[in-house]
């Protein structure tokens, strides 16, 4: 199928106009911003969720980045995602439970609902888009194809990007295509812009479907054993991690990738940043897809097909990412759920 961003297919704008009405029916705490461009030239956004959102200079806080949604086809991260951000604003009152008036107060919490804008619309368009994963960078100049085009934007970030290719490809045909050189893509460059201005504490970059809390390093086998005591005591161990179910472990430990987003945030801007792999789900694909789900099974990206199953999923997560919130102010003393 052909790419048609912004045209052929509504979620994007849907979830779009959905961040944009509660930014703009909570100016008190929200500010909405365009970070960069796609390579179609889709707009990127970023929501900065913090007490005088539109007064309080960026970045004046401590601040914690949560983004989704590089792999196109993940969708219960780009899900997960609109709860978190929905759930800050929706409870920006609130004094008693998890505080979140003083929270927003103390910090500022950014969300980036899509970084592969290009590549989320692309997976609604057929069965046959369902499951791509890249951007939608047309890397022959012959016409977008599946064959042997889009970079993996996880893969494109200049930190050990093009290492030893191990987890990374050189192969515009591969699904972990790195690109033309470190950092080439435009999205790559938006998010790292906004890590650079904003210089955050804390980063979690959503994934689904492996349920996993992943932190650095992740670029080479010789990093097994993380030099982040700090992130892996957040993240929590087997008996107890700060996510329930999922495994907390360094990110090599999973499988080496030269050039994510984590290890390139943690050695650049010093942003403790961890990789959240969130559960899937095992139901039905419910679709969004043109021609409906019949006999198309996407495996582990399938959808969870209830609003309570994405809902729990969400649930499972807010402690974990409300911990990250209320240690950024003091990272040395950081503060968990687990201890
Ligand atoms: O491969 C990825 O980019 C992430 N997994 S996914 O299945 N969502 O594609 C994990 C990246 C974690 N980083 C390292 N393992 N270095
Ligand atoms: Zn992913």
């Amino acid at each position: 199928p052909a790419p048609c961003p912004g045209t052929c297919s509504t979620p994007l704008t849907n979830l779009k106009t959905y961040y944009h009405q509660l930014a703009r029916d909570n100016p008190d705490v929200v500010k909405e911003e365009v970070i960069g461009h796609s390579v179609l030239g889709q707009e990127i956004m970023a929501y900065k969720v913090t007490a005088n959102a539109r007064d309080e200079r960026d970045g004046d806080r401590p601040a914690v980045l949560y983004d989704a949604t590089q792999h196109a086809r993940e969708w219960i991260s780009t899900e997960v995602e609109r709860r978190l951000f929905t759930y800050m604003v929706a409870n920006k009152k609130q004094k008693g439970g998890a505080d979140i008036k003083q929270l927003l107060k103390k910090t500022e919490l950014w969300f980036i609902p899509v970084v592969n804008v290009d590549g989320y619309d692309y997976t609604f368009v057929n069965k046959g888009s369902r499951l791509w994963r890249k951007n939608l960078r047309d890397v022959d100049g012959g016409g977008f194809s599946q064959d042997h085009d889009g970079v993996d934007t996880n893969r494109n970030f200049p930190t050990n990007w093009n290492y030893d290719l191990e987890g990374a490809s050189g192969d515009p045909a591969n699904e972990t295509y790195h690109g033309a050189g470190p950092g080439s893509e435009p999205e790559v460059q938006a998010v790292r812009g906004l890590e650079r201005r904003i210089g955050f504490k804390f980063q979690i970059d959503y994934h689904s479907f492996a349920q996993l809390i992943l932190y650095p390093e992740g670029w080479q086998v010789e990093t097994l054993a993380s030099d982040s005591p700090l992130m892996a005591a957040l993240a929590g161990d087997d008996n107890n991690p700060a996510v329930a179910g999922f495994d907390p472990d360094v990110s090599a430990e999973l499988y080496t990738t030269n050039g994510d987003v984590t290890d390139d945030a943690l050695r650049t801007y010093g942003i403790q940043s961890y990789t959240v792999e969130l559960d899937g789900g095992t139901g039905p694909d419910i679709g969004g897809t043109v021609d409906g789900p019949d006999s198309f099974s996407p495996g582990g990206f399938v959808f969870q097909d209830s609003e309570a199953d994405v809902q729990a999923e969400f649930q499972k997560n807010l402690a974990f990412t409300l911990d990250l919130a209320r240690s950024a102010k003091d990272p040395e003393n950081p503060v968990s759920h687990l201890f």
